[in-house]
């Protein structure tokens, strides 16, 4: 026997590959290093494809057609270094390791470097959507040599999942690094939409005093407009549930103090690195961790807030239609800076981004798949150039639209004490973005005053210097 791809690494997200590359006629090695999965595998789900279980590494790189492709899904990080190590010697020129692990792209830059010295591909791939993703079809980022891609890619684009007009999922992002950064960034990007979906709910539930199943109901009402997408969609079927034990809306039973596994974090780290102003992503991390800090917000739980009422039924209505507009808008300028970002890194390390083939191939499969991406796709389209999605008119006429509801959904956040990092954060970047003048100004000044770091002039090339400590006369630096 020989298989066309091998997965190695069977937990919940490579078990679910596997069968899905089977399902989609391939026949596919499997490999775990305990080997009750592999077993439990093609015991459960044997009758589904041509699977061929192997126990050792060697069993399992002999299973395989060449080149060979073999597609690792460990814990990113030291296992998936582990995995490589073991894999590595027993390859020979020409084969490929998928890591569809969630890796740094640093790691991953690493690893191809190293790889691509002994004539082995290493494409480190963005694999989006979970466990039903990763079945059924998921979001695929993949990296790596273009030759690489010619031989992986028309498998991936089999299994992966078909956006509403039918194109796959997937595209060759960029060398090396480029598909894990870019995975990273939907990430960052994810929790930026969960950060804004929440908010609206808070302002709904405090500001409107809706209950959470009025909520929901609203939030299925905006999932047949321009918010339409899987995050809306599945923020209405949490806000419905009702706790079993309790007869209380689900949602008021659980902890309130999100998790995190760290993209979002990279995401925000990398930004930093790379000059990218990403504030919605970094206040939805941010907001993630405000909330784990228990005894600080036991700590503050006395301090003082505003005495505003609630707004009364007729009013509320309309509330409800604001923060639709002030979400949407957020909602624009979170993807602007996400796309800033990728635009940065490509250029950073050369990949050669295409942004338009990126907003496609999240319009499925992945966890922010939304009708939007479509339009962003479009704007892409209409010129790729585009030096950030603000400035792209559809776009930007939307935003002038929703601009005034979306100002005052935060005086009433702010006056009711309601927090909104994500609205109010997207709101300054826009309003910054489009100033005539910035109070960067007056820090270039300071900054001259305390440590002379001189400042260039609006009407005059070349850097100047003002002698604060003597007649402030200005000198040429
Ligand atoms: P886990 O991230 O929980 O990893 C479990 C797998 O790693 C098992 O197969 C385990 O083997 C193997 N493994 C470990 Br741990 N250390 C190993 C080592 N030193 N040598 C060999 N194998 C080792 O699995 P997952 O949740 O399926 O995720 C797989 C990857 O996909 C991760 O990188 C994750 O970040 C990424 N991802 C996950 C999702 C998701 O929704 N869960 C979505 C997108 C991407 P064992 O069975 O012998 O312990």
């Amino acid at each position: 026997t020989s298989a066309q791809i091998g997965v190695s690494g069977l937990a919940v997200m490579g078990r679910n590959l596997a069968r899905n590359f089977a399902r989609n006629g391939y026949t596919v090695a499997l490999h775990n290093r305990t080997v009750y999965r592999t077993h439990d595998l093609v015991k459960e789900f044997g009758h589904e494809g041509d699977f061929v279980p192997t126990e050792t590494v060697e069993e399992f790189v002999a299973a395989l057609e060449r080149p060979r492709r073999l597609m690792i899904m460990v814990k990113a990080g030291a296992p998936t270094d582990a995995v490589i190590q073991e894999f590595a010697p027993l390859l020979e020129p020409g084969d490929m390791i998928i890591d569809g692990g969630n890796a740094h792209f640093a790691d991953t830059r690493r690893r191809e470097k190293e790889l691509r010295e002994r004539g082995i591909h290493f494409v480190g791939t963005g694999v989006s959507g979970g466990e039903e993703g990763a079945l059924h079809g998921p979001s695929i980022m993949p990296g790596g040599s273009t030759e690489s891609y010619a031989s992986l890619g028309p498998m991936l684009e089999k299994i992966s999942a078909k956006a509403k007009d039918g194109a796959p999922c997937v595209t060759h992002v960029g060398p090396d690094g480029a598909g894990h950064f870019v995975k990273m960034v939907h990430n960052g990007i994810e929790y930026a939409d969960m950060q804004l979906i929440g908010e609206a709910y808070q302002l709904l539930r405090d500001v409107a005093g809706r209950s959470p199943a009025q909520i929901a109901e609203i939030f299925r009402a905006w999932n047949t407009g321009r918010l339409d997408s899987y995050l809306i969609e599945i923020t209405a079927e949490v806000l419905s549930h009702v706790d079993a034990a309790t007869g209380k809306p689900f949602v008021d039973v659980v902890l309130d103090q999100a998790e995190q596994k760290g993209t979002g974090r990279w995401t925000v780290q990398i930004a930093l690195a790379l000059g990218v102003p990403v504030p919605g992503i970094a206040e939805a991390v941010f907001a993630r961790s405000l909330s784990g800090h228990t005894a600080l917000r036991k700590a503050s739980r006395g301090l003082a807030g505003p005495k505003a009422a609630p707004l009364g039924e007729a009013e509320a209505a309309a509330f409800a239609d604001r923060v639709e507009q002030a979400l949407y808008a957020s909602k624009i300028v979170s993807y602007t800076q996400g796309f800033h970002e990728i635009a940065a890194g490509s250029e950073e390390y050369d990949w050669n981004i295409d942004l338009g083939k990126v907003a496609s191939i999240w319009r499925g499969g992945c966890i922010i798949r939304a009708a939007f991406l479509d339009r962003i796709r479009a704007a892409y389209d209409a010129r790729a150039d585009l030096p950030s999605l603000l400035s792209d008119k559809t776009f930007a006429q939307e935003i002038a639209d929703a601009q005034d509801d979306w100002r005052e959904v935060l005086v009433a956040a702010t006056r009711q004490g309601v927090p909104t990092p994500g609205f109010a954060a997207a709101l300054a970047y826009y309003d910054a973005l489009r100033a005539e003048r910035l109070p960067a100004a007056l820090t270039q000044g300071q900054r001259d005053f305390f440590g002379a770091h001189t400042y260039r002039r609006t009407d005059r090339e070349g850097s100047f210097h003002t002698l604060w400590g003597e007649d402030r006369s200005e000198v040429e630096a």
